[in-house]
């Protein structure tokens, strides 16, 4: 197997929200790069995440679910997921078959392209063979598919199969990463990721999806990291509810948070956690774009 040649290229993670984008690239990496949740929109920003083995390094791009945007926010999103699927060398399609909705708007952005597209049906673990395999016959008829994949991003099944086909599809070519990096975002950007995959696993409604998380610092230090951060919401009578009453709500997202940085640094973390009212951010255009996306 030695002469097998070396392939690298880049793979864009595409699909409807909750499809499980993430889940699948964190399962193909073995770690926590893209926070995940149950609820759709959990992913803004492009996530890279690099899988290399002997002979093969793969760069997928996680990127947001895709939807019809309604704010800025969301159009800068969307413009994400528009990078993605301009950049990579192929498309893995990720479709959730127990989703009863349509999947028109993902199915329409993949038509026009010319790469190879792997539709890969996730959750198998949740619906029959018969039920997923009659909702992938009607995206074959729309869309002209280099492979069908069957996936539990969750439990594993046929992963390396799905990593097999993407290499036979790649071009021969030396890695771009140096092969132990999975990921190439600063520190900064994983921990105010963590930080907002507490704020949509405690609160309800429009919270998560009004609030942003800045990092306003990070000191360093040889057994402990000082982080201070800054929740930002939209509107002002939201502030109240992440403080929660005598700030309960507060702490226990700032508790949750330190937990999951502490994870992943390996230390212990004083986080200092604020919240600031930025009066409609997520509709503006400058304001959108300051803060990271
Ligand atoms: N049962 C089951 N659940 C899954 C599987 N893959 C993902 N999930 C769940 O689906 C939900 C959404 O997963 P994510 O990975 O956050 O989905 P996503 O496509 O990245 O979602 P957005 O970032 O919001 O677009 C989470 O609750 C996951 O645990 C799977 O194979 N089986
Ligand atoms: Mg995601």
């Amino acid at each position: 197997m030695t002469d097998k040649p070396h392939k690298s290229g880049y793979a864009a993670i595409i699909g409807k929200p909750n499809a499980g984008k993430s889940t699948l690239m964190n399962r193909i990496l073995g770690t926590k790069i893209s926070i995940t949740t149950h609820k759709p929109q959990t992913t803004r920003h492009q996530v890279v995440g690099i899988y290399s083995d002997d002979h093969t390094q793969i760069i997928f791009l996680d990127t947001p679910g895709v939807i019809t945007p309604k704010y800025q926010l969301q159009k800068a999103m969307m413009n994400t997921v528009e990078r993605a699927r301009k950049d990579a060398d192929l498309v893995l399609f990720i479709f959730d078959p127990t989703d009863t909705h349509p999947t028109d708007e993902v199915i329409e952005l993949l038509r026009t392209i010319n790469k190879p597209i792997f539709l890969v049906v996730n959750k198998i673990d949740r619906i029959s063979s018969e039920k997923a395999e009659q909702k992938v016959s009607l995206i074959q008829n729309q869309l002209k598919l280099a492979g069908v994949h069957y996936v539990s991003a969750l439990q594993g099944d046929g992963i390396p199969e799905l990593i097999e086909a993407i290499r036979e599809k790649l071009m021969p070519g030396p890695p771009y990463y140096p092969k132990e990096d999975l990921s190439e975002h600063p520190l900064r950007f994983f921990v105010s990721e963590l930080i907002r995959e507490q704020v949509f696993l405690q609160f309800q409604d429009e919270i998560p999806y009004s609030c942003t998380v800045n990092v306003i610092s990070y000191e360093a230090g040889d057994e402990l990291d000082r982080i201070n951060a800054e929740i930002i919401v939209n509107r002002k009578s939201q502030k109240g509810m992440l403080i929660g009453k005598g700030g309960e709500a507060i702490k226990k997202l700032g508790i949750e948070s330190r937990k999951t940085i502490e994870e992943l640094v390996g230390k212990q973390v004083f986080l200092d956690l604020h919240v600031k009212v930025r009066e409609k951010w997520r509709e503006n255009e400058n304001w959108v774009r300051n803060l990271g996306y």
